[in-house]
C-alpha cells in the first residue's frame, strides 16, 4: 500500500478512498476478514484506489473491471467482490459489460466514479458529460446528449441502485456497505468532482438532495432520471448469476470451479 496519495488536491477521489475505508472497517467489525474483501479498479485516476488500500486488489486494462469481478465471484462465492471505475472506464471502453452484469445480476457491488470527464488523460469527453460543455475534445462543446448511468443500470437489471456524492462520505459509506452487503448485481454511482478537469463542486453541494427509494420500478425510472436525486434510489431481490449456475441450471460445480 502507498502512503503518498498522487490525486490533485482536491479530487472528489479523495471522499470515495474515505468512504471505502470505513466499510472496510464495518465489514471487518461485522466480522468479515480483511482477506475477503477483494476490489478491482481500471485505468484512470480513479483506477488509483487500489494503491491506497490494504486489502487483496486487482488493477485491470481499461473497461474490464467487470469480467475480473465476475471471474473472482465465480471462482470464489465467498469473496465480497467490489470494483472502482470511471465513466470513461465503465461507459465508453465496458460499456457492454456494465449492461451484460447488470443484465446477469452478478453479486458485485460496482463503484462508478462519475467525473464526466477522462480524467487522467487530461479532460477528454465521455458519455457523461453534459451536452455543450466544452472539453480537449470538444472545444465548441459536446454535440452528444449524455447517458444517465443508474438509469442504464435500472434498465438492464441491477438489483440495487444508488447514487452518493463524494462530498457526503458518510452517507456514501453507508451506500458502498450496503451495496456490498446486497445479494446480486449493485450499482453506486458517485458525483464525483474532478477539481482540474470538471470543477462541479459548487453545483453538486448547491443542488444534490437525499430521496427516498423508489417502492415500484416505474416510480424508480422517475427517480433515477433526476440527476440530483441521492440516497438508496431502488432495491429488488431475484436470484443471482452465481445462484443460477450453482442450481437451477444443474452446472457441475467443478466446471464452476475450473473458471
Ligand atoms: C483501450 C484503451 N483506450 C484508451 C486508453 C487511454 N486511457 C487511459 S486512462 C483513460 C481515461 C480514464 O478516464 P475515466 O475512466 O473516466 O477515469 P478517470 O481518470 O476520470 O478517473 C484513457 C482514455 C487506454 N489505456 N486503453
Ligand atoms: S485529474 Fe481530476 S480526477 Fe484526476 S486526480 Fe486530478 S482532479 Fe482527480
Amino acid at each position: 500500500m502507498k502512503s503518498k496519495i498522487e490525486w490533485c488536491p482536491g479530487c472528489g477521489n479523495f471522499g470515495v478512498l474515505k468512504a471505502f475505508r470505513r466499510v472496510i472497517e464495518r465489514l471487518e467489525s461485522d466480522g468479515v476478514e480483511r482477506g475477503r474483501i477483494v476490489s478491482v479498479a481500471g485505468i484512470g485516476c480513479h483506477g488509483r484506489m487500489p494503491d491506497y488500500l490494504d486489502i487483496p486488489t486487482f488493477h485491470t486494462i481499461h473497461g474490464r473491471v467487470l469480467p475480473l469481478m465476475t471471474g473472482i465471484k465465480l471462482a470464489n462465492p465467498e469473496l465480497l467482490v467490489s470494483g472502482f471505475s470511471g465513466d470513461g472506464d465503465a461507459l465508453n471502453e465496458g460499456m457492454e459489460h456494465f449492461v451484460h452484469a447488470a443484465k446477469r445480476n452478478t453479486d458485485v457491488a460496482l463503484f462508478l466514479h462519475n467525473n464526466q470527464v477522462f480524467g487522467l488523460t487530461t479532460g477528454q469527453f465521455t458519455a457523461t458529460t453534459p451536452r455543450g460543455k466544452k472539453t480537449r475534445t470538444t472545444p465548441a462543446g459536446n454535440p452528444e446528449w449524455p447517458i444517465n448511468p443508474a438509469l442504464i443500470a435500472l434498465v438492464s437489471g441491477a438489483t440495487f441502485i444508488a447514487r452518493g456524492f463524494a462530498g457526503n462520505v458518510s452517507q456514501l459509506s453507508d451506500l458502498m456497505y450496503g451495496a456490498i452487503r446486497h445479494r446480486g448485481f449493485a450499482f453506486v454511482e458517485i458525483l464525483q468532482p474532478c477539481i482540474t478537469f470538471n470543477n462541479t463542486w459548487d453545483h453538486y453541494r448547491e443542488n444534490v438532495y437525499v430521496a427516498e427509494p423508489a417502492e415500484s420500478f416505474d416510480e424508480a425510472v422517475k427517480l433515477v432520471s433526476d440527476e440530483m436525486a441521492t440516497g438508496l434510489l431502488f432495491r429488488t431481490e431475484k436470484q443471482t448469476f452465481e445462484e443460477t449456475l450453482l442450481s437451477s441450471l444443474k452446472v457441475p460445480k467443478k466446471v464452476v470451479k475450473r473458471i
